[in-house]
């Protein structure tokens, strides 16, 4: 194993601690103590690398390298630092790594770019917290509002400003990035799916990233005794909810394309196991290569939802996240395929069946992603596992595309 490697695994080893589930996944909540000792680490390592660090008002990460040229564009590579409950060590901290692995490369080879170098550690990518997803990207390039973003409360009524100084965060920095700022924005990722091991290719270009929309349902009924209320004399919410839920599979596969639905989350209310519901929430996550069937299927699930309006029970439907599908650059695809090239690193193009940030980025600059296998294509769990050896492939990628986009001397 050469140096870079164990750089690497040193990086996603050390992040992988910082978990409020030891020993049960990777489990790092927004603003929570194990992302300002995941935080500590990356400004850490971004010093290390010679960069100048700073956050802006969501709590996201820059390191900077300045370029000669005065107020240019920064090319920025990164990715999210946050994770679902109980997921992988790798989904997000392994693009921020190869980010600062690349920074590394530019300090060790005495690099100075034309255009400034930034790596990247983009908070609340999963939503786990905060619901939606994408908040830190959406929030940098204005999708979400101040006012919004203040009123993003987690599920136990904290906001997101209060949780913000809970770690010692300024929610007073600038939160709104000038897209003009960005000449390009690069993003390492684990294909979170079979299709690179299947095909033994170590690296995915991707092509595209398929659109999604998150719905959450509410289903309200009325509580009362498990034991004393008759059986046709009820209003119960989960049962309710249970067969809207029981019937959203089929609505992704009669809509066919490759699209999906999934229920994630379910809260009951009040939760008491003699006490009939009289709320249940659920979230619907539904994704497809193409907005069409998109649309489709949330028609869909809507009318499924209000049929259920009735005799008692109540239903309401919200939709805190809609991207529609995004096509990354082909320019910079053209750059990362001819650089795998150059490195006799074999590669094959890919669509993204899950969201990333770099979706948020792709509608103001030149976005561009790499995927490497994962292991059994298993992601969003603890068992979540990619090499080494692949993540050491895209810095070496990464650099020599990062090289050509920050023009830098050799
Ligand atoms: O849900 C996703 O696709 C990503 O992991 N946030
Ligand atoms: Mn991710
Ligand atoms: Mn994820």
């Amino acid at each position: 194993m050469n140096n870079v490697q164990e750089r690497i695994e040193k990086h996603i080893n050390t992040l992988s601690q910082f978990t409020a589930t030891p020993g049960k996944g990777t489990t790092r909540l927004t603003y929570s103590k194990e992302d300002l000792q995941a935080r500590n680490y990356i400004k850490e390592q971004m010093k290390a690398c010679g960069l100048q660090v700073q956050e802006d008002g969501f709590g996201n990460i820059f390191g900077k390298l300045e370029g000669t040229l005065k107020d240019a564009p920064s090319v920025l590579i990164g990715s999210h630092f946050d994770s679902v409950p109980n997921g992988g060590a790798y989904d997000g901290p392994a693009g921020v790594v190869v980010a600062l692995e690349v920074a590394h490369l530019f300090k060790e080879n005495q690099l100075t770019p034309k255009y400034p170098l930034e790596v990247i550690a983009l908070v609340e990518e999963e939503g786990t917290r905060y619901g939606g997803g994408l908040m830190g990207s959406r929030g940098m390039m204005g999708l979400l509002n101040e006012e919004d973003f203040k009123n993003l409360k987690d599920k136990d009524g904290i906001p997101t400003e209060e949780a913000m100084k809970q770690i010692g965060l300024n929610t007073t920095l600038p939160k709104q990035r000038d897209p003009k700022t960005i000449k390009a924005f690069l993003e390492m990722h684990i294909e979170q799916g079979p299709i690179l091991e299947e095909k033994n290719i170590p690296i995915g270009v991707v092509e595209a990233i398929v659109g999604l929309t998150q719905l959450d349902i509410t289903v309200s009924g009325q509580a009362g005794h498990a034991g004393t209320t008759p059986m046709d004399r009820r209003t119960d919410a989960l049962v309710a909810a249970a067969n809207i839920i029981g019937q959203l599979p089929q609505l992704a596969i009669n809509e066919g394309a490759g699209t999906v639905i999934t229920t994630g989350r379910l809260n009951v209310f009040p939760n008491g196991a003699n006490v009939i519901p009289d709320k249940a929430v659920f979230t619907v996550d539904i994704r497809s290569g193409k907005e069409e069937n998109v649309l489709n299927v949330v028609e869909k699930v809507r009318s499924l939802v209000m049929s259920y309006n009735k005799d008692g029970i109540g239903v309401t439907i919200e939709q805190p996240l809609y991207i529609e599908p995004k096509a990354m650059n082909q320019e910079i695809i053209t750059l990362l395929k001819n650089t795998c090239d150059a490195l006799e690193i074999p590669y094959c193009s890919i669509n993204s069946g899950a969201g990333h940030d770099a979706m948020v980025f792709s509608d103001y600059t030149a976005a561009a992603m790499l995927f490497i296998p994962s292991k059994n294509g298993l992601s969003h769990c603890p068992e979540e596992w990619s090499d080494s050896a692949h993540i050491a492939n895209t810095v070496n990628i990464f650099y020599e595309a990062a090289k050509k986009l920050t023009e830098s001397n050799e």
